[in-house]
């Protein structure tokens, strides 16, 4: 995940596949700032569907993600510097 869009700036690798809330220790961008609310783009380098949720705790979902797809700029799904939480579609 990526704090700008077209996968620039700010980045998180994130090894978990289900995340309940980003506003959580040790979820910041490289750069040091806090990846909730934050993120605008995103690829899917998981082997499973992720879905993305605009609030915490998987409430709100805004888009989901097969495996190897990407988000080059989530102001086209209308979450922007939104998202809070992801889960493992299959999990
Ligand atoms: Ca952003």
């Amino acid at each position: 995940m990526w704090e700008d869009a077209n996968f620039s700036g700010g980045f998180i690798s994130a090894a978990a596949y289900t995340v309940a809330n980003f506003n959580s220790p040790g979820y910041s961008f490289d750069n040091g700032h806090p990846i909730n609310d934050a993120v605008s783009s995103i690829w899917n380098r998981t082997s499973q569907p992720l879905v993305f949720y605009v609030d915490a705790d998987w409430k709100n979902a805004c888009l989901t993600l097969q495996p190897g797809a990407s988000a080059a700029n989530l102001v086209d799904y209308g979450c922007n510097d939104a998202l809070s939480s992801y889960y493992d579609q299959n999990a």
